[in-house]
């Protein structure tokens, strides 16, 4: 069995690390911008312009009003425009534990499903939208990570993929997140990681696919046994779960994991001051190795949650760009947002944003010598998966489009 010494684990630096580009890389990259993107038809491509202008109105106002106030005041929303989109229902996203035996199965149904989909010109590499998800992710990622717009890029990008779950594949349940902080002491007992061939999103097995993230096994139980991801070539989906178990014999590697998702780790994050600090503390950018909220159950589950090893050197290599390949990306990324939510509602923060934009990745003569201050009115990249928002319409989830709460 493959062991990885904590000294190989400090080059693991999920999404810390901008890795310099390839050839190979390139020529995905140019590809991606030849194809022809579609309109998705289950989005309101027209009303979430409204909603965007309408937004970046409240922000300019909100940002003169910071200005003379020295600091981000609380506004009310405006009242909408008369032609503007309201939510029908305010859906409430709920722990995985608190789904039904049906729901479960639906939602790993549908995620499944995905695969059947057209991807609507969005993944030069192949045809379905579980993958164009995943390639979307890859796609210039240095500008929606280790930065401000790492929180709403998210949680725009895990609402699209909930919306696609509803009108690709028909479900029509809850949108669930994995509160790891239940499972902090043994997560990877917890009982989302189930074998159940239906419910469950399954350990790892013995298989090794040395090629695959140092060791990667085949996942080959739970409902997604023998599963095939594409990005960024065809393969199997892998885990492994050893690293926490034995991946360093000084216990310090599952010590570091299952503390930085606790009870007490989410307080702390939560008493975050600022927003910038916020995202400062999610990604653990002050802690070796990056151990926090966002980053430890990446390492948790290794395999494809932080990326093929067979393609060192590349954006595809151990940073984590294809995780969506896994599909516990999605849970693992609403408790993120859960988070990032609750934070919101303090006093005062609803709309606070500062720090820093991203920077590109893969055009990095593109960047400015230091990264630019972060607003409310920063577009965020999508790449053809729905339009380029800005931050705004990420910012107060039971606004329209998002319509949620926790
Ligand atoms: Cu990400």
């Amino acid at each position: 069995m493959p062991k990885l010494q904590w000294s190989n684990l400090r080059t693991l630096v999920l999404f810390g690390v901008l890795v310099s580009l390839s050839a190979s890389t390139n020529t995905v990259h140019a590809h991606s911008l030849s194809r022809r993107v579609e309109q998705i038809p289950w989005i309101d491509y027209e009303g979430i312009k409204l909603a965007a202008s309408e937004a970046l109105d409240s922000d300019v106002q909100r940002r003169a009003l910071a200005d003379s106030a020295g600091g981000y005041p609380h506004l009310e929303a405006r009242e909408p425009s008369t032609s503007a989109r309201r939510c029908k229902k305010i859906e409430k996203r709920k722990e995985w534990r608190q789904l039904s035996y049906g729901e479960k199965k639906d939602y790993i149904r549908a995620i499944k499903c995905l695969q059947t989909r057209p991807d609507y010109g969005i993944s030069p590499i192949t045809n379905n939208l579980y993958d164009a998800f995943t390639q979307v992710h890859t796609t210039d990622f240095g500008l929606f990570h280790i930065s401000s717009p790492f929180l709403p890029w998210h949680r725009w990008f895990v609402w699209i993929h909930n919306e696609a779950l509803k009108h690709e594949c028909g479900y029509t349940g809850p949108a669930p997140y994995w509160d790891y902080t239940k499972d902090y002491k043994n997560p990877t007992g917890s009982p989302i990681f189930s074998t159940d061939p239906e419910i469950g999103f399954g350990t790892h097995g013995s298989v090794v696919l040395n090629e695959l993230g140092r060791g990667g096994f085949k996942v080959d139980n739970g409902a997604f046994a023998n599963f095939k991801v594409n990005i960024p070539i065809p393969h199997y989906l892998t885990r492994n779960f050893t690293y926490w178990k034995e991946g360093d014999p000084d216990g310090f590697w599952g010590y570091q994991l299952g503390e930085s998702f606790s009870p007490r780790a989410v307080q702390k994050l939560l008493s975050s001051p600022t927003f910038w600090d916020l995202e400062v503390n999610v990604d653990a950018l002050n802690v070796t190795g990056n151990f926090g909220i966002h980053n430890s159950p990446h390492y948790l589950s290794m395999g494809d949650w932080v990326g093929p090893a067979w393609v060192a050197g590349t954006k595809f290599s151990l940073n984590g760009t294809t995780a969506p390949n896994d599909p516990m990306f999605w849970p693992h990324h609403q408790n993120v947002d859960r988070i990032f939510w609750t934070w919101q509602q303090k006093p005062g923060k609803q709309w606070e944003y500062n720090g820093k934009q991203g920077t590109h990745t893969d055009f990095p003569e593109l960047n400015p010598p230091e990264p630019a201050d972060a607003h409310l009115s920063d577009i965020l990249p999508f790449f053809g998966l729905g339009p380029d928002v800005p931050v705004a319409l990420a910012f107060k989830t039971e606004n329209w489009p998002l319509c949620y709460t926790y």
